[in-house]
């Protein structure tokens, strides 16, 4: 076996291209130096970052293990058949698709895989919480198939059950999506499940979201209940940026035609490679204390801030995410990602559902805790975390205070800890 001869080496990067080692140094800075709030973000592990390094990016590789349209395969196509091999047994999935490069060309597939344009879809509108692929006018989905929205009600700004099921008996869509980048609570996959068989639908989840609090056993697994589940790997997943699609057998080829060769070229096998790094992680005892304690945390930062007067959309979280209604504060969303950055608080500006403001501004911001867990951070840090934010946001003249805080905070819990 031949020794590595390259390895991420900033060392030889800065020799070679200081412009670019500096962009890359500066961007570990940032990270380390403070609060990483987005809820769809997250520090993946050292061997994750090593294979997204490896020559395995340099293989060309389209079609699928065994089934290559080069030569040369052989030793990529064990990281994908191991990938799909831990893929499969860690969701008790019947096919996994490694290949997706995204979680919106994950979407674009299982759409081409079910759809043809002009279809009826059933999904949550992206205003009170869906996603870009979930029908809207600007993307693909809304552009190509009659996209019917679904929402949460007024009062309890929980997903309303009986207006699906109305509306699913009114549109009879095709197919019924269910998942969201910025609902707290828990889906309930199966009422999902019996509307989609009333109408005969297909019923597709999308949880990028959540799937890596599924990995970890701390939420219900939607499997059972979807014809097809599709995510990314990158958010509480802690994997690699990209996607991954997990189906019934029956529809194996469907979805692994509609990825290649109809929507994708060749995989990017070094994004394969550590896809497969992270789902044997997360199988991990130590993930899934992981997976536990980011709800934990969530749950303690949801309460923080609600104690700061900062009212949590939906009553709170069961999940990794909270979203936050800032009206009563009297300052946008916009105002108060700006106030936050200039505190090292990273976080994003969110519409609540009903939103009265243009998402651009919006009445919410967004937080989640799948990196400050990585972290080590527990409730007690939630606490003042939530303090800072309410801070931060209240008086854009304590920015500097709450940044030195923040440093503090950062440094006692060190995200990649030199
Ligand atoms: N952009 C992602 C998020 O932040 O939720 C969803 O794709």
């Amino acid at each position: 076996m031949s020794t590595p001869f390259w390895g991420p080496d900033f060392d030889q990067l800065r020799a070679e291209d200081a412009e670019i080692a500096d962009v890359v140094l500066d961007e570990l800075d940032r990270l380390r130096g403070g609060l990483q709030l987005i809820a769809s973000e997250n520090f993946t592990s050292p061997a994750v970052l090593a294979a997204l390094g490896s020559t395995l990016s340099n293989k060309y590789a389209e079609g699928y293990p065994g089934r290559r349209y080069y030569g040369g395969c052989q030793v990529v196509d064990r990281a994908e058949e191991i990938g799909i091999t831990r893929a499969k047994e860690l969701f008790g999935a019947e096919h996994a698709n490694l290949q997706p490069h995204s979680g919106a060309q994950a979407n674009f597939a299982v759409y081409a895989a079910l759809l043809v344009p002009g279809d009826t879809v059933l999904a949550m509108s992206l205003p009170h919480g869906g996603h870009l692929t979930h029908g809207s006018r600007v993307n693909f989905s809304g552009k190509w198939f009659n996209v019917v929205a679904y929402g949460v009600r007024e009062d309890t700004e929980l997903i309303d059950y009986d207006e699906v099921r109305d509306l699913a008996r009114q549109h009879r869509p095709k197919m019924i999506i269910c998942g969201a980048t910025a609902y707290p609570r828990l889906i309930d996959f199966a009422a999902f499940r019996s509307i989609a068989d009333e109408v005969g639908a297909w019923l597709m989840v999308d949880a990028a979201h959540f799937i890596g609090l599924v990995a970890g056993k701390a939420i219900p697994s939607p499997v059972p209940y979807a014809d097809v589940v599709s995510f990314t790997t990158h958010k509480v997943l802690r994997g690699p940026r990209g996607g991954m699609i997990v189906c019934r057998e029956e529809l194996a080829q469907r979805i692994d035609k509609a990825v290649f060769p109809f929507s994708q070229g060749g995989p990017l096998m070094h994004a394969v490679a550590a896809k497969a790094v992270a789902l044997r992680e997360a199988a991990t005892p130590a993930y899934q204390d992981y997976a536990r304690q980011v709800i934990v945390n969530a749950q303690a930062l949801a309460d923080g801030l609600a104690a700061e007067g900062v009212r949590p959309v939906a009553g709170g979280t069961d999940t990794h995410l909270a979203l936050l209604d800032l009206r009563d504060l009297g300052v946008s969303g916009k105002d108060a990602e700006t106030r936050c950055d200039a505190a090292r608080i990273t976080l994003n500006k969110n519409a609540i559902p009903y939103d009265p403001q243009p998402p651009a501004v919006s009445s919410g911001i967004r937080v989640g805790t799948p990196a400050v867990t990585t972290q080590g951070m527990r409730e007690g840090e939630m606490k003042e975390i939530a303090a800072l934010i309410a801070r931060a946001v209240r008086d854009p003249g304590a920015a500097t205070d709450v940044a030195t805080t923040v440093s503090a905070l950062v440094s006692r819990h060190p995200a990649y800890p030199r």
